[in-house]
């Protein structure tokens, strides 16, 4: 199979080393193209659950095959991401044609694109942060807290606040959180004259036009490698959204596809990343 050229790919939130990873079908997607440059925007390597050693084969190919376009003069750009924040350490280092950072500009046709990761927005978006982090003991504090509101309320005659109506509420919140996450993205990067901002985090595709008073931008989003499948390209002044599922599984015949020399062990990758670093 002939590989399509692509002058800029990105792919965010491919989590290897977790079950829902789709490794297989990102690496067809791989071998499928060329790009002159490839930006990983983030959660590529799910280091939170590093310790849980699970790292299938299928997993390692995927980082091979990335070090492969570098070795094949793709300039590849690592962008941090909340799962793989370790590596926010040692951002803005450079090996050849491979680049760690947490953020990038790019000039693309007199146009600027600004890409990131995204979840430096949660903060702001998820006031209840703090919950999270406490995480179980938060909930049940969050019960507590609860209980003595409605005893309050009780008290001067109103109506208990449901908690559990919340939690059913929480499918409207959540896409609540996409479009605000999306406009609050969109009116940064318009605020600072960007022509487009791309994004990962929130799994959820896009190519949008968004406006504020200030102007307009583009708004992109990856998606990501467990349940879309997605990922962006550009090319031609155009981007475009790829969506394994509709436009790749029937032209793949992954047998047909190079082998790669596999001799591929983690102690290889570790062995090889400490010497570069
Ligand atoms: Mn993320």
């Amino acid at each position: 199979m002939k590989k399509r050229t692509v002058e800029l790919v990105v792919i965010s939130d491919v989590h290897l080393g977790t079950f829902g990873c789709q490794a297989k079908e990102l690496l067809n997607y791989l071998n499928s193209i060329k790009p002159k440059k490839l930006i990983l925007n983030g959660d590529i390597i799910d280091i939170w659950q590093f310790r849980k050693r699970y790292f299938p084969k299928s997993h390692l190919k995927v980082i091979k095959k990335i070090i492969n376009f570098a070795s094949k003069g793709t300039e590849v750009i690592y962008v941090t991401g909340n799962h793989d924040e370790m590596l926010r350490k040692f951002s803005d280092t450079e090996m050849g044609n491979f680049k760690l950072v947490d953020k990038v500009v790019l000039e693309l046709d007199d146009k600027k694109a600004w890409i990131f990761h995204g979840d430096v927005f949660d903060a702001s978006i998820q006031n209840a942060k703090w919950l999270a982090k406490l995480g179980g003991w938060g909930y049940d504090l969050l019960i507590l807290l609860n209980q003595c509101i409605n005893w309050f309320l009780v008290k001067m005659g109103k109506d208990k606040f449901s908690l559990s109506k919340k939690i059913k509420n929480s499918v409207k919140k959540a896409v609540k959180y996409i479009n605000d996450f999306e406009q609050v993205a969109a009116e940064l990067a318009i605020d600072n004259e960007y022509h487009y901002v791309v994004c990962g985090h929130i799994h959820q595709p896009q190519i949008v036009k968004k406006t504020s008073k200030n102007g307009s931008c583009l708004y992109l989003n990856s998606g990501d490698w467990i349940e879309n499948l997605t990922a962006l390209e550009y090319d031609n002044k155009e981007w475009k959204l790829i969506n394994y599922q509709k436009e790749m599984e029937m032209e793949i015949d992954s047998n047909t596809e190079e082998n790669e020399d596999l001799d591929i062990s983690i102690e290889n990758l570790q062995a090889s990343f400490l010497l570069k670093r």
